[in-house]
């Protein structure tokens, strides 16, 4: 389903200590390759465990796949793309447009794929970054984290799931040799992989049964092709694609006070919005009563498709909304006993984000290790620095994701951040620089006491934005513009500086 990927020329093995180390070669590794090449920052390199750069958008190939936040608005804004093809861009082009990025910005010679970061620690006496990889040992002064959060598909624990005997697989590793035409297919999960796997496949296999736990809530989609003219015409006159994006940006922020971000007096109008387009798509009250939320909107991330609830009523679409009882060598058994035969079983069931960081052990100051330091809970100042943990920075760290706009902004916020800390240490000249504690706590319980009144707290669901306590450590309790504006001027007074 994807086109082959470019092949970049290998990387040099860097053989002396590098000004900074990226690891991952997603969205958030290319912006910071791009941007710290753009700022004068060469001896820089980037290891990616792929063979591939894309991170989610090289992974997730399953048929459907496409982002549900504009293309002009999940495009970098220092490396915008006229020529989308659709509102909302599928994965292929997607995927394309991050590979195209390596030559636009001439990033190959830093780049080396299929590489593994296994682990790293802080060398106190040297100042930098010892890091182990599967391909040899690298030290820089700069860590940066670019690993994101979505790429450990989370299996369920459901019993008998691996006696399965037909194929098995998750929709973030999408068995593309197997056929579905003419196949009983299970799908597991109706999170916003499965609603966009769902109507892919519908129409070519011969019974599809889709195991629902939680309904979501469902809003229209509107995608439209861009034809050449409109193409021609952002190419032209790039404040019109500008204006666009920025249309697309402040109606999502809209988004943060109609619910996304808290209960307000919008959240029921938005409830209202997404109720009346399930009455349109669905006419059986049986089955609308079945999708219907039984959870304020906004809680879990909030879905958008056309085609989902059309292709629920096709005549070989069964939803299954019941308690599954167990996997069984041959299909699914139902806890009221009913069984349902299959020959491919997908797991539509999410990632499990807290494995990300927690795979690679980072060392940071006196021996301290990041998993453990975040044994109470996952946290980072500002969401991209870690008390303890020197010249260390995270892209899309904790609590910074998005349920209501682009996270390409906020990855482009924290990038731009980065580099301030990077501008910094080279005019101070210093050694070192790291949050301090005091100040890491303030931000952590502002953050906290904000969280508290948010929807996904109070909103009577769980979700993969939850820890094990049930706090939210994944999303930004507020507006991109508010973060934006937080971000834009590091204050040092929260940083333990230490001269060179
Ligand atoms: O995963 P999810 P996803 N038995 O965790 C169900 C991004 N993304 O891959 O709700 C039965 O949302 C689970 O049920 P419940 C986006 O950030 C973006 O769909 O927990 N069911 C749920 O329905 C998104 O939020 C795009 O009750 C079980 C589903 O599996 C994130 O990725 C596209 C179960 C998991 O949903 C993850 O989305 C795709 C069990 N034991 C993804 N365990 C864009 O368009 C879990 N489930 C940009």
């Amino acid at each position: 389903m994807t086109d082959t990927p470019a092949a970049p020329q290998p990387a040099p093995w860097p053989d002396k200590p590098l000004a900074v180390l990226v690891i991952g070669a997603g969205f958030s590794g290319l912006a910071m390759a791009i941007r710290c090449r753009q700022s004068g920052i060469d001896d820089l390199f980037v290891v990616e465990k792929a063979d591939a750069v894309g991170g989610t958008w090289h992974e997730n190939t399953y048929p459907g796949a496409a982002c549900d936040i504009p293309a002009h608005l999940y495009a970098l804004s220092f490396a915008p793309k006229s020529d989308w093809t659709r509102t909302f861009a599928g994965q292929p082009e997607i995927a394309a447009y991050l590979r195209e990025l390596v030559a636009r910005f001439d990033l190959a010679k830093h780049i080396a794929l299929s590489t593994a970061v296994t682990g790293a620690v802080w060398d106190g006496g040297r100042s930098l970054w010892r890091v182990e990889t599967d391909r040899g040992p690298l030290e820089a002064r700069v860590l940066v984290s670019g690993m994101g959060a979505l790429h450990y598909p989370a299996v369920p624990a459901i019993p008998g799931l691996h006696t399965f005997l037909g194929p098995l697989f998750h929709t973030a590793a999408w068995d593309h040799g197997v056929p579905l035409k003419a196949r009983r297919v299970g799908v597991i999960g109706t999170g916003a992989s499965a609603i966009q796997v769902v109507p892919a496949i519908a129409p070519e296999v011969e019974r599809l049964v889709l195991f629902q736990r939680t309904p979501p809530w469902v809003m229209p989609r509107n995608d439209r092709p861009i034809g050449p003219r409109m193409q021609a015409l952002f190419r032209r006159l790039p404040p019109v694609r500008r204006l666009l994006r920025e249309i697309q940006f402040r109606v999502r922020e809209a988004r943060a006070a109609l619910g996304f971000t808290r209960v307000s007096g919008l959240t029921r109008l938005a409830e209202a919005a997404s109720r009346h387009h399930l009455r349109r798509q669905i006419a059986d009250p049986a089955l609308r009563e079945k999708l219907t939320p039984p959870y304020r909107l906004g809680c879990k991330r909030v879905l958008i498709s056309d085609e989902f609830y059309p292709a629920l009523t096709r005549p070989n679409v069964t939803l299954e909304a019941g308690p599954i009882r167990a996997v069984t060598p041959d299909g699914v058994t139902m806890q009221d006993g009913r069984h349902h035969p299959l020959d491919v079983l997908v797991l539509a069931t999410g990632f499990d984000t807290t494995a990300s960081l927690a795979r690679v052990p980072v060392v940071g100051r006196d021996g301290l290790i990041l998993a453990r330091a975040w044994g109470e809970r996952v946290a980072a100042h500002r969401g991209v620095a870690v008390a303890g943990f020197p010249n260390f920075f995270m892209l899309l760290g904790p609590n910074t994701g998005l349920g209501h706009n682009s996270v390409v902004l906020m990855i482009e916020a924290q990038v731009e951040y980065v580099l301030a800390c990077l501008a910094e240490m080279k005019t101070r000249n210093l050694a070192a620089i790291e949050p301090s504690p005091e100040a890491q706590a303030r931000y952590l319980a502002d953050l906290e006491r904000r969280l508290a009144g948010s929807i996904w707290q109070q909103g009577g669901c769980a979700s993969w934005y939850q820890d094990a306590a049930g706090r939210n450590i994944a999303l930004w309790p507020g507006t991109v513009l508010a973060y934006q504006r937080a971000m834009r001027v590091p204050d040092w007074g929260e940083f333990v500086l230490t001269p060179a």
